[in-house]
């Protein structure tokens, strides 16, 4: 079977090596000429466990080969990002560009899939945009399959998640089926293409909501002098609570934005999942408010302003990933308005190109106001290591 893979980011690329070592013949496309060199190379330009290896394997097995022009293939897979612009809109340009670009190539018998995550009717669209570029619909099949993978176990679970898989008819959806069933271990279970692609945006949606109600919890409990951890703790002792971890922000590249697909689509209806976008987003700036009186209290208790340690800036505990950071946007805003000279520590990268990061041991040492920005596990020891009289401000609950 001969697979092309549009867009080599953080689905496409694992997917194509997946394939490849699975003994598909993979044929992987991206706009960006270096990322096709880097990848030709055996080399990776994102940062994923285990995915050098994986593809490392794909090229020199001959299996997977990178390239700017996609090519005649059994099954297309579009894996391009839907970022969203101004106004909360998807943008869509991505994945109708790579539609326009693979329909020349489309024979009678293929199955194209959409894996990118969409607004509600993305799919049949691909399929409409097909059928003008030329392409005899009928003849071939058109499905949806969002990803799921969590960054920093992608490649695990691109073999073990459950699928959903929705064609534009029955026929699409049970080809797509097949297809996953040859390589992924979990159910792969069927519906249509409009359903598969409200249930991944509901996935994520889902999860923001409950991380907006543990967000709005810590604020109410920092009010009422309640420690939220341990409030937290005791609820989630009842059988049918579990609450999530209150943060700094909800950052990533999904969570903090897929709820906005909905949302654009369905302004009137979807009050509550706008919202949680709200709590969570206001969840950063009440944390930098809450570093600026801690400072300006220090200030005027021992005339003199506190030496500040920002701790983490990665969006997520444990890895090196800053894109779309709530602790990145904290840093920069307390950097820029209150605290330039603030240490700032990120364990998990090695230099920035506007921070200057400092070991943790130094931060600890150090400062009089140490801020707990991500639950990095290094930063577990910090109440071993800081000055008797500093004040530690914990926002994720790393004590
Ligand atoms: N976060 C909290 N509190 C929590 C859990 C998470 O504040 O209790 C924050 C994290 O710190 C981070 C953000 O939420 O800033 C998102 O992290 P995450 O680990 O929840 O999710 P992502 O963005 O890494 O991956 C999500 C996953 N979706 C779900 O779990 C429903 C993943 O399965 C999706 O494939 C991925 O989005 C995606 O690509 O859409």
């Amino acid at each position: 079977n001969e697979i092309c893979i549009m867009g080599l980011g953080y689905i496409g690329l694992p997917t194509a090596a997946l394939l490849a070592n699975r003994g598909f013949s993979v044929t992987g496309v991206d706009i960006q000429q270096h990322v096709v060199d880097i990848i030709n190379r055996g080399e990776i330009h994102i940062v994923e466990p285990e995915l050098d290896a994986f593809v490392m394997a794909a090229i020199n097995s001959k299996n997977l080969k990178a390239t700017i022009l996609p090519t005649y293939s059994d099954v297309f897979i579009i894996a391009v990002p839907t970022p969203f612009q101004g106004d909360f809109q998807p943008n869509l340009e991505y994945v109708f560009n790579a539609t326009k670009a693979i329909a020349p190539f489309i024979k009678p018998g293929n199955l194209i899939i959409l894996e990118s995550t969409s607004p509600i009717g993305t799919t049949e669209k691909i399929a409409d945009i097909l059928a003008s570029e030329g392409v005899d619909i009928s003849s071939v099949y058109v499905a949806h399959c969002p990803e799921r993978v969590l960054p920093g176990h992608v490649m695990r679970e691109l073999i073990e998640n459950d699928r959903v898989v929705g064609g534009i008819n029955l026929a699409s959806t049970e080809k797509a089926i097949a297809f996953y069933k040859s390589f992924v271990s979990g159910e792969v279970l069927a519906t249509n293409a409009r359903t598969a692609e409200l249930c991944k945006l509901a996935e994520n949606s889902y999860r923001d909501t409950n991380i907006a109600f543990a967000n709005e919890l810590s604020i109410i409990c920092d009010k009422a002098n309640i420690n939220v951890w341990e409030l937290r703790r005791l609820a989630n002792r009842h059988p049918r609570v579990n609450i999530l971890q209150p943060g700094c922000g909800v950052g990533g590249h999904c969570i903090a934005v897929d709820p906005w697909f909905i949302v654009a689509d369905y302004p009137n209806e979807a009050q509550l999942i706008r919202k949680a976008r709200e709590v969570n987003n206001y969840k950063s700036e009440w944390v930098i408010e809450k570093i600026k009186t801690t400072a300006l209290e220090f200030e005027i208790k021992h005339a003199k302003k506190p030496s500040i340690a920002l701790l983490g800036l990665s969006f997520k505990p444990n890895i090196d990933d800053l894109r779309e950071s709530p602790a990145v946007y904290i840093v920069q805003s307390v950097i820029q308005s209150f605290a330039p000279d603030s240490i700032i520590v990120e364990p998990n990268i090695e230099s920035h190109p506007t921070f200057k990061i400092s070991a943790f041991d130094h931060a600890s040492h150090d400062a009089d106001i140490l801020v707990v920005l991500v639950a990095h596990k290094e930063f577990g020891t910090i109440n071993n290591s800081k000055k008797s009289n500093s004040i530690i401000l914990d926002f994720c609950g790393v004590i």
